[in-house]
Protein backbone atom coordinates (compact mmCIF):
# COMPACT_ATOMS: atom_id res chain seq x y z
CA UNK A 1 0.00 0.00 0.00
CA UNK A 2 1.50 2.94 -1.06
CA UNK A 3 1.34 6.04 1.14
CA UNK A 4 2.67 9.57 1.30
CA UNK A 5 0.87 12.20 3.19
CA UNK A 6 0.23 15.10 5.49
CA UNK A 7 0.11 14.86 8.84
CA UNK A 8 -0.32 18.43 10.49
CA UNK A 9 1.93 21.07 8.66
CA UNK A 10 4.56 18.84 7.59
CA UNK A 11 4.87 16.49 5.10
CA UNK A 12 5.55 13.25 6.25
CA UNK A 13 7.51 11.46 3.37
CA UNK A 14 6.80 7.78 4.17
CA UNK A 15 8.69 4.99 1.82
CA UNK A 16 6.91 1.97 2.10
CA UNK A 17 9.09 -0.87 0.56
CA UNK A 18 7.11 -2.73 -0.94
CA UNK A 19 5.74 -3.27 -4.88
CA UNK A 20 4.37 -0.76 -6.78
CA UNK A 21 4.91 2.27 -5.08
CA UNK A 22 7.46 3.90 -6.50
CA UNK A 23 5.40 7.16 -6.69
CA UNK A 24 5.33 8.30 -3.70
CA UNK A 25 8.67 9.84 -4.16
CA UNK A 26 6.63 12.81 -6.57
CA UNK A 27 3.85 14.04 -4.41
CA UNK A 28 2.79 17.20 -4.71
CA UNK A 29 3.91 19.14 -1.62
CA UNK A 30 1.10 20.07 0.07
CA UNK A 31 -0.26 23.76 1.11
CA UNK A 32 -1.97 25.35 3.86
CA UNK A 33 -2.75 22.31 6.04
CA UNK A 34 -3.45 23.37 9.38
CA UNK A 35 -0.50 22.97 11.72
CA UNK A 36 -2.85 21.74 14.46
CA UNK A 37 -0.35 19.16 16.27
CA UNK A 38 2.25 18.38 14.32
CA UNK A 39 5.08 18.28 16.33
CA UNK A 40 4.94 15.39 17.96
CA UNK A 41 4.07 12.99 14.71
CA UNK A 42 7.19 14.41 13.48
CA UNK A 43 9.45 14.15 15.65
CA UNK A 44 8.76 10.17 15.26
CA UNK A 45 10.43 10.54 11.82
CA UNK A 46 9.43 9.18 8.67
CA UNK A 47 9.75 5.41 9.33
CA UNK A 48 6.35 3.32 7.98
CA UNK A 49 4.18 3.10 11.27
CA UNK A 50 2.64 -1.12 10.20
CA UNK A 51 -0.85 -1.97 11.71
CA UNK A 52 -0.61 -5.65 11.99
CA UNK A 53 -3.26 -8.14 13.62
CA UNK A 54 -5.39 -11.67 13.00
CA UNK A 55 -8.79 -11.93 12.10
CA UNK A 56 -10.53 -15.03 11.92
CA UNK A 57 -9.16 -17.42 9.12
CA UNK A 58 -10.76 -17.52 6.11
CA UNK A 59 -14.78 -18.65 5.45
CA UNK A 60 -15.98 -20.73 2.82
CA UNK A 61 -12.29 -19.69 0.82
CA UNK A 62 -12.77 -16.16 1.27
CA UNK A 63 -10.59 -14.21 3.73
CA UNK A 64 -11.44 -11.70 6.23
CA UNK A 65 -11.59 -8.26 4.95
CA UNK A 66 -9.98 -5.65 7.27
CA UNK A 67 -10.80 -1.69 6.83
CA UNK A 68 -9.10 0.95 8.87
CA UNK A 69 -10.98 4.16 8.81
CA UNK A 70 -9.68 7.11 10.79
CA UNK A 71 -11.71 8.17 13.65
CA UNK A 72 -11.50 11.98 12.53
CA UNK A 73 -12.16 11.78 8.66
CA UNK A 74 -9.25 12.95 6.38
CA UNK A 75 -8.51 13.59 3.04
CA UNK A 76 -6.49 11.27 1.63
CA UNK A 77 -4.39 10.99 -2.25
CA UNK A 78 -6.29 9.47 -4.66
CA UNK A 79 -5.30 6.36 -6.44
CA UNK A 80 -2.36 6.48 -8.21
CA UNK A 81 -3.57 4.34 -11.23
CA UNK A 82 -7.39 3.22 -11.89
CA UNK A 83 -8.84 0.01 -10.14
CA UNK A 84 -9.54 -2.52 -13.34
CA UNK A 85 -11.69 -5.71 -13.18
CA UNK A 86 -11.46 -8.27 -16.34
CA UNK A 87 -13.35 -11.04 -17.37
CA UNK A 88 -11.34 -13.60 -18.40
CA UNK A 89 -12.02 -17.05 -19.66
CA UNK A 90 -15.55 -16.18 -18.05
CA UNK A 91 -13.83 -15.34 -14.82
CA UNK A 92 -13.76 -12.21 -13.09
CA UNK A 93 -10.23 -10.66 -11.97
CA UNK A 94 -9.60 -10.49 -9.50
CA UNK A 95 -12.54 -12.03 -7.53
CA UNK A 96 -12.48 -9.05 -4.94
CA UNK A 97 -11.26 -6.00 -6.52
CA UNK A 98 -10.47 -2.90 -3.75
CA UNK A 99 -11.62 0.54 -5.22
CA UNK A 100 -11.77 4.11 -3.59
CA UNK A 101 -15.18 5.51 -3.07
CA UNK A 102 -15.41 8.37 -5.66
CA UNK A 103 -12.50 7.30 -8.28
CA UNK A 104 -13.54 5.82 -11.39
CA UNK A 105 -13.25 1.97 -11.93
CA UNK A 106 -13.06 -0.17 -15.30
CA UNK A 107 -14.91 -3.09 -16.28
CA UNK A 108 -13.39 -4.98 -18.96
CA UNK A 109 -14.37 -7.77 -21.21
CA UNK A 110 -10.94 -9.48 -22.86
CA UNK A 111 -13.11 -12.67 -23.67
CA UNK A 112 -14.45 -13.34 -27.18
CA UNK A 113 -17.90 -13.31 -26.11
CA UNK A 114 -20.39 -11.20 -24.32
CA UNK A 115 -20.65 -10.62 -20.89
CA UNK A 116 -22.83 -8.32 -18.94
CA UNK A 117 -21.50 -7.06 -15.89
CA UNK A 118 -24.84 -6.43 -13.40
CA UNK A 119 -23.35 -4.99 -9.85
CA UNK A 120 -25.46 -4.75 -6.34
CA UNK A 121 -24.76 -3.31 -3.64
CA UNK A 122 -25.42 -5.94 -0.93
CA UNK A 123 -26.41 -3.80 2.20
CA UNK A 124 -29.14 -2.24 0.17
CA UNK A 125 -29.72 -5.15 -2.42
CA UNK A 126 -30.31 -2.31 -4.82
CA UNK A 127 -28.88 -2.09 -8.05
CA UNK A 128 -26.33 -0.53 -8.76
CA UNK A 129 -25.77 -0.86 -12.34
CA UNK A 130 -26.31 -3.82 -15.31
CA UNK A 131 -24.57 -3.13 -18.82
CA UNK A 132 -23.26 -5.72 -21.65
CA UNK A 133 -19.58 -5.03 -22.39
CA UNK A 134 -19.08 -6.55 -25.29
CA UNK A 135 -15.72 -8.20 -26.24
CA UNK A 136 -13.00 -5.57 -25.85
CA UNK A 137 -14.88 -3.03 -24.07
CA UNK A 138 -14.34 -0.87 -21.13
CA UNK A 139 -17.31 0.09 -19.13
CA UNK A 140 -16.44 2.71 -16.21
CA UNK A 141 -18.26 3.12 -12.91
CA UNK A 142 -17.41 5.65 -10.11
CA UNK A 143 -18.66 4.33 -6.89
CA UNK A 144 -20.11 6.76 -4.65
CA UNK A 145 -20.56 4.82 -1.45
CA UNK A 146 -18.44 2.92 0.93
CA UNK A 147 -19.52 -0.70 0.88
CA UNK A 148 -19.09 -4.23 -0.47
CA UNK A 149 -20.86 -4.98 -4.06
CA UNK A 150 -21.60 -8.24 -5.44
CA UNK A 151 -21.00 -8.34 -9.47
CA UNK A 152 -22.29 -11.23 -11.58
CA UNK A 153 -23.07 -11.97 -15.05
CA UNK A 154 -26.66 -12.76 -15.99
CA UNK A 155 -25.68 -14.88 -19.06
CA UNK A 156 -23.11 -17.17 -17.21
CA UNK A 157 -24.31 -17.76 -13.73
CA UNK A 158 -21.18 -19.17 -12.76
CA UNK A 159 -19.39 -15.51 -12.50
CA UNK A 160 -19.12 -14.28 -9.35
CA UNK A 161 -16.88 -11.83 -7.48
CA UNK A 162 -16.79 -8.61 -5.57
CA UNK A 163 -16.25 -5.29 -4.86
CA UNK A 164 -15.03 -3.54 -2.08
CA UNK A 165 -15.68 0.32 -1.95
CA UNK A 166 -13.59 2.18 0.74
CA UNK A 167 -12.73 6.14 1.66
CA UNK A 168 -10.07 5.15 3.26
CA UNK A 169 -6.64 3.31 1.57
CA UNK A 170 -5.69 1.28 4.63
CA UNK A 171 -8.69 -2.07 3.08
CA UNK A 172 -7.40 -5.31 2.82
CA UNK A 173 -8.02 -9.11 2.48
CA UNK A 174 -6.10 -10.69 5.46
CA UNK A 175 -4.57 -14.19 4.40
CA UNK A 176 -6.15 -17.53 4.68
CA UNK A 177 -5.28 -18.32 8.36
CA UNK A 178 -6.29 -13.93 8.77
CA UNK A 179 -2.78 -12.68 9.43
CA UNK A 180 -3.13 -8.80 7.93
CA UNK A 181 -0.74 -6.06 8.10
CA UNK A 182 -0.53 -2.68 7.21
CA UNK A 183 2.46 -0.25 6.00
CA UNK A 184 2.79 3.55 5.99
CA UNK A 185 -0.26 4.24 8.54
CA UNK A 186 -0.23 7.82 9.97
CA UNK A 187 -0.45 8.29 13.86
CA UNK A 188 -4.17 8.78 15.08
CA UNK A 189 -7.26 6.89 16.22
CA UNK A 190 -8.57 4.47 14.34
CA UNK A 191 -11.99 2.37 14.06
CA UNK A 192 -10.93 -1.11 12.54
CA UNK A 193 -13.83 -3.04 10.86
CA UNK A 194 -13.02 -6.91 10.32
CA UNK A 195 -15.54 -8.81 8.39
CA UNK A 196 -15.47 -12.57 8.51
CA UNK A 197 -18.81 -13.95 6.67
CA UNK A 198 -21.93 -12.75 7.77
CA UNK A 199 -19.79 -11.41 11.55
CA UNK A 200 -18.44 -8.04 11.61
CA UNK A 201 -15.74 -7.21 14.33
CA UNK A 202 -15.03 -3.80 15.65
CA UNK A 203 -11.95 -2.54 17.32
CA UNK A 204 -10.74 0.88 18.04
CA UNK A 205 -6.87 1.49 17.92
CA UNK A 206 -4.49 4.33 18.59
CA UNK A 207 -1.48 4.19 16.07
CA UNK A 208 1.49 5.70 17.86
CA UNK A 209 5.11 4.00 17.31
CA UNK A 210 6.53 1.67 14.83
CA UNK A 211 3.90 -1.02 14.88
CA UNK A 212 0.43 -1.40 16.20
CA UNK A 213 -1.05 -4.58 17.12
CA UNK A 214 -4.97 -5.31 16.63
CA UNK A 215 -5.39 -7.20 19.88
CA UNK A 216 -8.02 -9.91 20.75
CA UNK A 217 -11.25 -8.81 22.08
CU1 LIG B 1 -20.47 -13.56 -18.72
Amino acid sequence: MRVSKVVGGGVLAVSVLTGGCAGSARDPEPAGEAPAAAAASEATGAAARMVVGKAPAAVNGMPSVVVLEPQTPREFPPLDGRPLMDQVTQTFVPAVLFVRTGQPVDFMNSDDVLHNVRVREEATKSGTFNVAIPTGQIYTHTFERDGFYDVGCDIHPGMAAQVIATSSPHAALADAQGNFSFEGVDPGAYRVTIYSGTERIEKTIEVTGPVTTVGGS
